[in-house]
């Protein structure tokens, strides 16, 4: 990236005198200006940088030096003695079933029996809402609490090792008290921290039975080449400290961080998302009747559920403070995923270095700032004098920004808006960021490396009741200036499968692709949804890592013929297909809304009727943000709803095809529970075809 645009002034001077002159006006911060692009280094690194080009440079000619060149995973593997450990070690195979699968014709869990369900009936929990990580302005005069980054200690299971610390987890309330000090420290900046040590050392060297040559705190390489690009200018004005962690029990600590505090609209008392004490004591299981997850089965963001949300506003520079809790001993994962993490925030138009580089991974005990500039495409060429209000920062009044147009400085916010620089249509929406560690990429995601991220802008604002030509005013909530959640509903949609024991378990030797036989909505197994009868937003993310899905909503009414398809012999009940409109696909918003009503041949193959309340294919990471209206459709209070998937697969390998609806809901097509040779193993069907959540209309 290189700016094209010379009056460049520095956020961080200016930021940083906003913070300290409390009055200062944007004019005031105008005049203090000073030019960036001297600060600002652009180009290679220099030759005496410590990232400085060597190579070896890739060809075919010149591959010959790649053959001894130390492996990738070379440290994040490393145990006693220069060692490799087997990641793989503690997989808990089932029965003696192996890599080649059980033989049959649905061999789903990929190579595994079927997943217990302790039985657990379905459509038998309460939906889960995700909970926001919640970011904060970045204030150097915030003094930051500097207890640092607490070590592994042994403890009970399932949230600690009891016999080995170092494949154990720091304990949950000392990791609490550390994620909820104030401030940030040490503070970002823009070269990696590699001047402050790493406060596992000492226990990654007694496990390694070495000493370290040198264990920087932060995890991202030294060096210009990858220090922040473009750092004055887009210096970060927010921040998240988060980690990576075994399951624990969530300890409500982001309760004050959530924007609607559980006291505003559907959130606050009362409200259907009201959740008394917010998440403080929800425990990481798929749901109340199955087993809590082992710290080695499940690693989430926080460690906790509900799964994590970051609320970011494009305009707005945000660093994401990424901490590895995650064992040191690489084994203790229950055979599952790898340690080490990179994270990758997907479709984000993000400098390399703040990309999740797969082998730009950190390890326990260290943090790696990932930096999001946040800014809109088209930034250096298009509306690079911030006139255009469709190209705007949602804010609250009194909210302030460091805006970078032809007079550059901190910007008040005006009727919920601050105009920014580039191409309003390239405002992004609907993201979510995950692991990208190299080789072990979907086993950490599938482990609980994923979060989802809202974009919201003058368009996209998060307010429904804001007409004023900017804003798509797209359900969501009026409560607050911006980032209501009350109607705008994030629902990743992912199949897991279990072991034995209940504990999250995935086939790694098995590398044509891994598919569960649990479907989850939210990693919670058949949930239940309260909504209003009014519009809702959905934002629906395939969050498999070797599943494609076909979703389709539908209403259950009472009687076998009285719905549009009717049910089979024996079913007291019948369908009607719930019309909706589609107005995002993978975080960019739609030039017109599409109708999936029925009326249109959307694919042009002759058949309305398949595109009514049935999205197409959703492939891994593809995001489809629909809006439903509960309202309509003689949809009232006591109507019953269930989302329902129609892709079939055999295997991780290829999509196998759509089941017709009809034949998904009257039970024609179901899979079924068989018993060889002592193992069970579905049958005559993909058990993740059918409904997997149900929608209540209070
Ligand atoms: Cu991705």
């Amino acid at each position: 990236m290189k700016s094209k645009k010379s009056a460049k002034v520095s956020a961080k001077t200016l930021i940083a005198q906003n913070a300290t002159a409390q009055n200062a006006t944007a004019q005031n911060a105008t005049e203090s200006a000073e030019n960036t692009q001297a600060l600002d280094y652009i180009g290679p690194p220099p030759a005496d940088d410590l990232s400085a080009f060597t190579g070896p440079i890739v060809s075919e000619e010149r591959s010959d030096g790649l053959v001894d060149a130390i492996p990738a995973m070379e440290g994040a593997l490393e145990i006693q003695n220069h060692k490799h450990g087997d990641p793989g070690l503690n997989n808990s195979l089932t029965n003696g079933i192996q890599a080649e699968g059980i033989g049959g014709q649905y061999d789903v869990p990929t190579g595994g029996a079927a997943s217990p369900m302790f039985g657990v009936l379905p459509f038998t929990q309460p939906f889960l809402r995700f909970e926001e990580f919640g970011p904060q302005k970045l204030d150097p005069t915030v003094s930051a609490g500097t207890v640092p980054f607490p070590l592994p200690t042994t403890g009970p299971a399932p949230y600690q090792d009891p016999i080995s610390s170092t494949a154990s987890a720091p304990e949950t309330t000392v990791l609490d008290s550390f994620l909820a000090q104030a401030g940030i420290f040490p503070y970002p900046t823009e070269f990696s921290n590699t001047i402050d040590i790493n406060p596992w050392t000492t226990a990654i060297e007694g496990f390694l039975e070495r000493a370290l040559d040198h264990a920087p705190m932060e995890g991202r390489p030294g060096g210009q080449g990858w220090a922040h690009q473009r750092w004055n200018e887009f210096f970060p004005q927010a921040y998240v400290k988060t980690l990576q962690g075994g399951a624990r029990i969530n300890g409500g600590i982001r309760n004050e961080l959530q924007m609607h505090t559980y006291r505003e609209g559907e959130f606050g008392p009362g409200g259907l998302y009201y959740l008394e004490g917010g998440t403080k004591g929800i425990e990481p299981r798929f749901h109340p009747g199955l087993p809590i997850q082992d710290h080695k089965s499940l690693w989430t963001w926080d460690g906790t559920f509900p799964l994590k949300l970051l609320m970011a506003r494009v305009g707005e520079p945000l660093v994401l403070r990424h901490y590895n809790a995650l064992p040191i001993d690489p084994t203790a994962n229950r055979g599952i995923g790898m340690h080490t993490i990179s994270t990758h925030e997907h479709n984000g138009h993000n400098p390399a270095e703040s990309d999740g580089f797969a082998n730009a991974f950190f390890f326990p005990g260290q943090y790696y700032d990932y930096r999001w500039p946040m800014q809109i495409a088209g930034y250096d060429t298009i509306n690079t004098t911030a006139k255009d209000p469709k190209a705007s920062y949602a804010c609250a009044p009194g909210e302030t920004l460091y805006v970078n147009d032809l007079n550059p400085g901190m910007k008040t916010c005006e009727n919920g808006l601050i105009n920014i620089r580039g191409d309003h249509r390239e405002i992004m929406s609907t993201h979510w960021f995950h692991d990208h560690m190299f080789d072990f990429t979907a086993q950490n995601v599938y482990k609980g490396n994923a979060a989802m991220m809202n974009y919201y802008s003058g368009k996209d604002r998060g307010n429904e009741s804001v007409h004023d030509g900017v804003n798509l005013a797209f359900p969501s909530g009026d409560a607050m200036a911006w980032g209501n959640r009350d109607y705008d509903v994030n629902l990743v949609v992912s199949d897991k499968a279990f072991d034995s024991e209940g504990q999250l378990w995935f086939n790694i030797f098995n590398l044509d692709g891994f598919i569960g036989d649990v479907l989850t909505a939210n990693y919670l197994y058949n949930p239940v949804m309260e909504v209003r009868a009014r519009s809702y937003r959905f934002r629906i993310l395939n969050g498999s890592v070797s599943r494609y899905f076909k979703l389709a909503l539908v209403e259950e009414v009472a009687g076998r013929t009285t719905g549009e398809i009717e049910g089979a012999v024996g079913q007291d009940v019948s369908w009607n297909r719930v019309p909706f409109h589609m107005i995002a696909n993978d975080g960019n918003i739609l030039e017109h809304a599409i109708a999936f009503d029925g009326k249109t041949d959307l694919d042009g193959d002759g058949d309305r009727l398949e595109h009514k309340g049935t999205l197409p294919q959703q492939s891994i990471a593809e995001r489809y943000d629909i809006i439903v209206d509960f309202a309509d459709h003689n949809l009232q209070p006591g109507s019953k709803l269930f989302f329902v998937n129609l892709l079939e697969h055999r295997n991780g390998k290829i999509v196998e095809g759509n089941v017709p609806l009809e034949q998904v809901l009257r039970e024609e097509y179901k899979a079924v529970l068989e018993v060889k040779d002592g193992v069970a193993t579905w049958g005559e069907g993909d058990p993740v075809v059918g409904k997997f959540m149900q929608l209540d209309v209070i």
